[in-house]
């Protein structure tokens, strides 16, 4: 049931399958339509190598604000069916292909959570530029609970790599 507060939550999206620009922007539309909701604004699309030491195409990355009544859970449910309803193709027309989309919720507001569901923020936000610099664009005096601003946060990473789309 929706909250009687706006809450403001930072939500992080991710695609490397499949026009990966294209997959962002339609779930930011996606983001758009989601009940007791408003997406407020929305970065710059970045592209990015991938982290990690999987071999896997590159990455475009984005952020988006929101202001929500939705609880934090219900919000977090409501992305992971966004993710199965947009991240899955018939590929054989019998197998169900990758995920073509990843979205992550960064920010909740104050609230700090780390249940196996649901953390919050997010843990990877200091160590990942395709988050910081996206979130720097369009929240530049956040403070990040138990992190600190972003803007020290940013001002300690590595904007290289990161290549706006076009
Ligand atoms: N979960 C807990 N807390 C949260 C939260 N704050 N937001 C739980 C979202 N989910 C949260 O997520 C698994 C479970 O985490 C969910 O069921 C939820 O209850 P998932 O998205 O299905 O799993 P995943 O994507 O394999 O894990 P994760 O941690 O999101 O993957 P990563 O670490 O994001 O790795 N490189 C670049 N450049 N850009 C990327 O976006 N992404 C990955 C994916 C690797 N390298 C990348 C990028
Ligand atoms: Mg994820």
């Amino acid at each position: 049931m929706a909250q009687a507060r706006w809450i403001p939550a930072y939500i992080g999206l991710g695609s490397n399958l499949d026009d990966p620009p294209a997959q962002v922007r339609s779930a930011l539309v996606a983001l758009s339509e989601l009940p007791d909701s408003r997406l407020v604004t929305q970065s710059t699309l970045v592209r990015n190598p991938p982290l990690g030491d999987v071999a896997q195409p590159e990455f475009v990355n984005a952020v988006a604000g929101l202001l929500t009544r939705l609880p934090a859970p219900e919000l977090l449910g409501r992305l992971l069916d966004l993710e199965a309803r947009q991240g899955r193709r018939r590929d054989t027309g019998l197998r169900w292909g990758a995920r073509r989309i990843d979205l992550d919720l960064l920010v909740y507001g104050d609230l700090c959570l780390n249940s196996d569901r649901l953390k919050l923020p997010h843990p990877g936000i200091a160590a990942r530029n395709f988050v910081l610099f996206p979130l720097l664009e369009i929240a530049p005096g956040l403070d990040i609970p138990g992190l600190g601003p972003v803007r020290r946060l940013a001002g300690a990473a590595d904007p290289s790599g990161l290549v706006p789309v076009g």
